[in-house]
C-alpha cells in the first residue's frame, strides 16, 4: 500500500497532503482541537462523558508520554472544526523480532462531509504511517456493516483469526 497505487482509487486524486479541497488539512491532534469539536466528532462512534478541558489535556499528555500515540485529524479550516479523526496507536512486542504492531481505532468522519471519501483517506494515511513506522501489522475491530469499508482498503478477515472477543468492565 503506498500513495501512488491509492491515488487511483481515492476519488479524484487525493492525499494526505491534497484531501480534496484546498480547506481540508489533515494533521496530529493539538490541544486547540478540543474547542474544535474533536470530542463531538467522536460521539459519533459512542459515548465520550463528559471531558473537561483539564481531562483533555491530562490524557494528551499521557498519550505523549507514553509514546506511541498517533491521533489524526481533519480539520475544515474555514469552520476550524475537526470532521474527521483516527488513530494508530502502536505497540511494542517481543515476538517477531521484537517487532511492532499497530491498531486502528476511533475512525470516524462527520455525517455530513460523507461522501468525499474522507473515510477512506484518514485510514489509508495511518495505515501508511503504521507501514511507515515498520510495523508488521495493523489490525481493527468493527461493526460488521463497516467490514466492506476496511476491505475496499486492504484489511483482511484472517481465517480463524477473525474473532474479536470483549470483557466489559
Ligand atoms: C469501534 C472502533 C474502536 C472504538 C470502538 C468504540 C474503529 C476501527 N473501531 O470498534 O476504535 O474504540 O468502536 O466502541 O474505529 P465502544 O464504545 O463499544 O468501545
Amino acid at each position: 500500500l503506498e500513495w501512488d497505487s491509492v491515488r487511483g482509487w481515492l476519488n479524484p486524486h487525493i492525499t494526505c497532503t491534497e484531501p480534496g479541497e484546498s480547506w481540508l488539512l489533515v494533521r496530529p491532534l493539538q490541544l486547540a482541537d478540543y474547542n474544535k469539536g474533536f470530542l463531538e466528532i467522536l460521539t459519533q462512534l459512542t459515548a465520550v462523558g463528559n471531558v473537561s478541558y483539564a481531562d483533555f489535556e491530562r490524557q494528551y499528555r499521557n498519550m505523549h508520554k507514553s509514546g506511541g500515540y498517533y491521533v489524526t485529524v481533519i480539520e475544515d479550516t474555514r469552520s476550524n472544526k475537526i470532521i474527521g479523526a483516527a488513530s494508530l496507536i502502536s505497540e511494542f512486542k517481543f515476538i517477531h523480532g521484537c517487532g511492532l504492531r499497530a491498531r486502528l481505532e476511533d475512525v470516524v468522519v462527520n455525517n455530513t462531509y460523507r461522501g468525499k471519501q474522507l473515510g477512506k483517506l484518514i485510514v489509508v494515511t495511518v495505515t501508511l504511517l503504521a507501514r511507515r513506522l515498520g510495523c508488521y501489522k495493523m489490525t481493527l475491530d468493527c461493526k460488521d456493516h463497516l467490514i466492506p469499508f476496511y476491505k475496499a482498503i486492504g484489511y483482511k478477515l484472517e481465517p480463524g483469526n477473525a474473532n474479536s472477543m470483549t470483557m466489559r468492565f
